[in-house]
């Protein structure tokens, strides 16, 4: 399906980005550079405004959500903006009893620990979502507004970090319940993973809808598995997430010295693919139907485009830890990450993580500048 004509992609704002060109395959003049969790705590200007504020409610409301999705893009000049939400909001949307612990993270009123624990969680309608999703429809069309040129990308989690929530009740290390559940009742498992996949595929698509130019499927927590349960358990359930979005595209405008009778060249939104100690996934990860995979830090970016097989665009994988280095080390770090960058078709620079909360702002706009200056070549 084309998106609608004043969609970003579809004016030309966005589509020449060096992000989405990226994206797409090609490696722009300049190496596009974004940070996940670039919004958020380490920006004084966000702490300012989250004084006194529940974390979910600023979600939901679009003016102080699409403010804090701008804040990170104005201090640092990064080519995306994230927008600023969590994995758990649609399933607050829904009708979930979660909320987002200052400190902790997500947490819900009820582990889904049985198979009448899943028929209760999916007896609430994800067709509900369609009008409950209005203020993230909103949060991202003003954002979109203000930023112009500068690509959006939407996001949401992968059905499995979301059932890991679901089915611990909160954070947990090794996610050890859903692994068990996953084995030892596989059809409550598949009925609670597919109607995941379609609360939070709602979500990814009313933000590609509203104005996203891209779009970021987390799943943080499969590197918890070995490759045939994420094969067999997961795989299928992120497909179905994405198959929300990718069916969704936009038309290149004709070059302007092309002949106007030229038939328009379409494209698909872009879809990356992100999970954290996914080395051995890689391949998998990209193959539910992603167009980029994101890598975490320990995996060189040369032997990760290697797993890939030399086709897929990149992004990562500077590592977060080095943000607190000295600026040498951290220099050198992301000079070799670009270097190592380069093997692959195309590369997004970014974090193996996110942005830890007590990182100097500074240091993120010191790395888009080196980025940018070292591959135009300066
Ligand atoms: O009060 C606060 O500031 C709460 C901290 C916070 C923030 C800023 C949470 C709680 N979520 C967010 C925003 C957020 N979450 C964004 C947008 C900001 C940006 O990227 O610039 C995004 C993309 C997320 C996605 C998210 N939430 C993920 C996937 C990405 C990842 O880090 O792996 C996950 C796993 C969550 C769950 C979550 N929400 C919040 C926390 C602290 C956590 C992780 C908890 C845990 O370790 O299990």
């Amino acid at each position: 399906m084309n998106l609608d004509a004043q969609h970003p992609l579809n004016t030309g704002l966005t589509a020449d980005s060096r992000l989405i060109q990226a994206y797409q395959g090609t490696r722009p003049a300049v190496t596009p550079v974004w940070f996940m969790r670039q919004a958020g705590r380490s920006l004084p200007e966000y702490r300012d405004l989250r004084v006194g504020t529940r974390m979910l409610d600023v979600c939901l409301d679009p003016e102080l959500a699409s403010e804090i999705t701008l804040q990170p893009v104005r201090r640092h000049s990064v080519d995306a903006g994230i927008f600023f939400s969590d994995i758990v909001v649609p399933l607050k949307l829904v009708g979930v009893d979660v909320e987002i612990v200052p400190g902790k993270g997500p947490v819900l009123g009820k582990a889904v620990r049985t198979a009448a624990d899943v028929a209760e969680l999916t007896a609430l309608d994800p067709a509900q979502l369609d009008t409950a999703l209005a203020p993230i429809t909103l949060a991202v069309k003003r954002a979109v507004a203000e930023l112009g040129t500068t690509p959006l990308i939407g996001f949401a989690g992968a059905p499995f970090t979301l059932a890991a929530y679901l089915v611990e009740g909160g954070p947990s290390k090794d996610h050890i319940h859903a692994r068990t559940l996953m084995q030892s009742d596989p059809d409550a498992w598949d009925a609670l993973m597919t109607w995941t996949a379609d609360v939070t595929g709602r979500f990814l698509r009313a933000q590609v809808m509203a104005g996203a130019s891209a779009a970021q499927l987390f799943d943080s927590w499969a590197g918890a598995l070995s490759l045939q349960d994420y094969s067999r358990f997961v795989a299928p359930a992120s497909t179905k997430a994405i198959a929300h979005v990718r069916d969704l595209s936009y038309a290149l405008a004709p070059a302007a010295d092309a002949a106007t009778d030229a038939p328009l060249t379409h494209r698909n939104v872009p879809i990356v693919h992100f999970g954290v100690g996914t080395g051995e996934l890689l391949k998998e990860m990209h193959n539910i139907g992603a167009d980029v995979v994101g890598v975490d830090y320990r995996v060189p970016l040369d032997e990760a485009n290697r797993r890939l097989g030399g086709t897929v665009p990149i992004q990562g994988n500077v590592d977060p830890a080095l943000l607190a280095a000295p600026w040498p080390v951290l220099e050198a770090h992301v000079r070799d990450v670009m270097k190592r960058g380069e093997s692959a078709p195309s590369h997004v620079v970014n974090l193996g993580h996110g942005v830890p909360p007590d990182t100097d702002p500074d240091v993120l706009g010191r790395i888009v500048e080196l980025v940018h200056t070292v591959s135009a070549g300066e």
